[in-house]
């Protein structure tokens, strides 16, 4: 059975567990974190030397980091990956935007205001910065739903579980979604999905 090394506060951590729990794929969960400082212990930077959750260890023993990463590897042959070509190049397109515009501002506003050791890092400017980045990620998503009910086009994808991932807990990094009225559409329309699990869900076979 694959593992699955993950922090269940992080969203990251969240992507891989909602798809799996989606297509009902069955996988060990052990508990890794960047709060009690495991994700920087030799045991885990072994495994991954990034020091980075989520890390799926797979069936023969190889690793597999980056949350989209493992996403792309878990959803192919499946509905979460579209077969035209635009399409999925569309998928792609909002993957990267979710890690270089839209993660680094709204996860990690919500993670200097969220976890304590973080704290220390929350200055003004940076708060500032991400609140300006975060909101900017929000209306480029808002114009795209308003066109699109999903972010590839007519189905659900991948890309709308990376983003789904950290835009329903934006309000715990200070962002207003009522002024992004679509993107809240989108969030029910995700969350209304088959075989959708909240983010404390984890499976049975929970190693933590
Ligand atoms: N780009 C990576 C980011 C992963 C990441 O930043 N994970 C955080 C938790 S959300 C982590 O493991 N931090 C550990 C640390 O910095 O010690 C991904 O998408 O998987």
């Amino acid at each position: 059975m694959p593992i699955l090394y993950s922090q269940l506060s992080s969203g990251n951590c969240y992507k891989p567990r909602l798809l799996m729990a989606k297509l009902g794929l069955p996988f060990e969960h052990v508990a890794v974190s960047s709060v009690d400082g495991s994700t920087r212990k030799p045991e885990f930077t072994a495994k991954n030397p990034n020091g980075k959750v989520p890390l799926l260890e797979l069936d023969d023993g190889r690793f597999l980091a980056e949350s989209n990463a493992i996403l792309l590897h878990l959803a192919e042959g499946t509905r979460f990956i579209p077969d035209d070509s635009y399409a999925r190049a569309l998928m792609y397109q909002w993957l990267f935007f979710e890690q270089y515009t839209h993660e680094p501002n709204i996860a990690v506003r919500r993670a200097l205001l969220v976890y304590p050791e973080r704290a220390k890092d929350a200055t003004p400017e940076r708060l500032a910065a991400t609140l300006e980045g975060g909101n900017k990620a929000l209306l480029v998503m808002e114009q795209q739903l308003q066109k699109t009910p999903y972010f590839a086009g007519d189905a659900i994808s991948i890309a709308d579980i990376a983003l789904y991932a950290y835009t329903h807990e934006a309000n715990q990094g200070g962002y207003d979604l009522s002024a992004y009225p679509s993107v809240a559409k989108w969030l029910s329309r995700v969350a209304g999905d088959d075989g959708h699990v909240p983010i404390t869900w984890l499976p049975e076979t929970s190693g933590s």
